[in-house]
C-alpha cells in the first residue's frame, strides 16, 4: 500500500487531517484500532471554539453544525449561591457552539465516506518505522494480514494511549504533566437543559457543570474523587448531589431523569515536546491532555490539525517545507495558552483535598476579580472563546 499522509487514529483529529488533506489533493489512510461504532459511541467534548467552526466549514462539514449547534453568547460561574455572568460578546466578540464531539465525528465520517476515503478500522499491531529518513513507513495487521503502508509523511492522531508519541526516542521527548486529585462523574440525560447557558460551579462539596448538547439532552458533571467508580453512583445519587452543588434558582430549575450515559473521568494536565519527529506530526491527545474545565481538548486537536494541514497542503504546492519545519512550534505556542486557561480554571472551580483556608481565600478573591472587573472577564472571554491561531 502506499499513500502521501499515513494517519495514525481515526478520531476527530485523524478524520479532520483526512479531510483536509484529501480535498487539497493529497491522498491519506487512516489507520483506526476500534470500529467505527466504538469510535461513535464515545461521549466527550461539547462545546467548539470558534476557530473550530470556521476550520469545521472550511472542510465542508459545517451544514450540521450551523443548523443544530447552539450559539452561545456567555457562560456563568457559580461560587456557592452567588452567580455571575461571562458575555464573552463583550469580552471578545466571539461565540462558542454547543456541538457534540459525537457529531462532529459523524460529521467527518459521513464526509470522508462521501469522498471515497480509506478508512481501515480494527487494525492491530500499528508500528512506525524510519521517521528520520524520507520514506518512512508503517506495519500494521488488518483482516488477519500483515501489511505496509508506504508514506511520505506520517500524522499521529492516535490519542494518549497511541503508538505514536512513543515512537519519538525517549531521550529526546520531553514531557510536562500535573494530575489532578479528583475525577469528573458525568451524565447525560434526555432532559432540558437547567438553563440556555452553561453554568460552571465551585462549591463546598466540590464541582459540578451544567451543560447540555440540545434542547432535549443535557450533559452534568460533577467532582468526584479518584477512588469512586460510576458503579458506586446511583441516578438518584448523581442527581441529589448535583443540586446540592448548584445555587437553589438553578437547582429548581434542574429537571432529573435516567442517564443514558454515565462516565468517571479523570483530569490531567500534559505535553508531550516536540510535537514532530522527522516526517512524524503529533496532533491533538496523543500530543497534549487539558481537564475538560475549560472545553479545550478537542479544540486544541482542531487547531493542530488546521497547522499541520496548512504545512503539508504548502509542502505539496510548492514544495515549501517551511510551515512543516515550524509545525510543532506553531501548535505548542496556542497548546501551552489553552493548557494554562486549563489549569487556571481547574485550580478556580474545584476543590482540593489538601486544599488551605489560605487557597480558598485565592479561590474567592478570583472569583470576586471575575464578577466585578470587564477586564478580568475580557481576558477571560479571549481564551474561553479561542484565542486565534
Ligand atoms: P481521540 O482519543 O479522540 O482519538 C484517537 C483515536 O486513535 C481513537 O479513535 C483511538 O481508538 C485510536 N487509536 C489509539 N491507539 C491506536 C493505535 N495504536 N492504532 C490505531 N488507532 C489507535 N474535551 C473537551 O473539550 N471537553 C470534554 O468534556 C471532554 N471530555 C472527555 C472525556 C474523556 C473520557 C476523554 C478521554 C476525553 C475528553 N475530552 C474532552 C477530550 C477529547 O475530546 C479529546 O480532546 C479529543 O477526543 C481529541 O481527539 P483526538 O486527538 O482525535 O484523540
Ligand atoms: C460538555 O458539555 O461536555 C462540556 C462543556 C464545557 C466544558 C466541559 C465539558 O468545559
Amino acid at each position: 500500500m502506499k499513500t502521501d499522509v499515513a494517519i495514525i487514529g481515526g478520531g476527530p483529529a485523524g478524520l479532520l487531517l483526512s479531510q483536509l488533506l484529501m480535498r487539497a489533493g493529497i491522498s491519506t489512510v487512516v489507520l483506526e484500532r476500534q470500529t467505527r461504532p466504538h469510535v461513535l459511541s464515545r461521549i466527550r467534548a461539547g462545546v467548539l471554539e470558534a476557530g473550530t467552526v470556521e476550520v469545521l466549514k472550511a472542510a465542508g462539514v459545517g451544514d450540521r453544525l450551523l443548523r443544530e449547534g447552539i450559539p452561545h453568547d456567555n457562560c456563568y460561574l457559580s461560587s456557592d449561591d452567588t452567580l455571575f455572568r461571562i458575555n464573552l460578546i463583550e469580552g471578545c466578540g466571539k461565540q462558542v457552539t454547543v456541538y457534540g464531539q459525537t457529531e462532529v465525528t459523524q460529521d467527518l465520517y459521513d464526509a470522508q465516506d462521501a469522498m471515497g476515503a480509506t478508512i481501515l478500522h480494527e487494525v492491530s499491531d500499528v508500528a512506525l518505522h524510519d521517521l528520520t529518513g524520507d520514506a518512512p513507513f508503517v506495519t500494521f495487521r488488518h483482516d488477519g494480514e500483515a501489511k505496509r503502508l508506504e508514506c511520505r509523511y506520517i500524522a499521529g492522531c492516535d490519542g494518549f494511549h497511541g503508538v505514536s508519541r512513543p515512537s519519538i526516542p525517549a531521550d529526546v521527548r520531553k514531557e510536562f504533566e500535573k494530575v489532578y486529585p479528583f475525577g469528573w462523574l458525568g451524565v447525560l440525560s434526555r432532559t432540558p437543559p437547567a438553563t440556555p447557558e452553561l453554568i460552571y460551579a465551585n462549591h463546598e462539596r466540590g464541582f459540578a457543570l451544567a451543560s447540555m448538547r440540545n434542547p432535549m439532552l443535557s450533559r452534568y458533571y460533577i467532582q468526584v474523587p479518584l477512588t469512586d467508580r460510576v458503579e458506586d453512583w446511583s441516578d438518584d445519587a448523581f442527581w441529589a448531589e448535583l443540586l446540592r452543588r448548584f445555587p437553589p434558582d438553578v437547582a429548581a430549575s434542574i429537571q432529573t431523569g435516567p442517564s443514558i450515559e454515565k462516565s468517571i473521568a479523570p483530569l490531567r494536565s500534559f505535553v508531550c515536546e516536540p510535537m514532530q519527529w522527522g516526517r512524524l506530526f503529533l496532533c491533538g491527545d496523543a500530543a497534549h491532555i487539558v481537564p475538560p474545565t475549560g472545553a479545550k481538548g478537542l479544540n486544541l486537536a482542531v487547531s493542530d490539525i488546521f497547522y499541520l494541514s496548512r504545512a503539508l497542503i504548502a509542502q505539496y504546492a510548492d514544495g515549501n517545507g517551511d510551515l512543516l519545519a515550524r509545525y510543532g512550534q506553531d501548535a505548542l505556542a496556542r497548546v501551552w495558552q489553552a493548557m494554562r486557561f486549563s489549569w487556571q480554571l481547574t485550580t478556580l472551580m474545584h476543590r482540593f483535598p489538601d486544599q488551605t483556608g489560605f487557597d480558598r481565600r485565592m479561590q474567592v478573591a478570583e472569583l470576586s476579580q471575575l464578577a466585578t472587573s470587564p477586564d478580568a472577564r475580557r481576558l477571560f472571554s479571549q481564551v474561553y472563546a479561542g484565542l486565534p491561531y
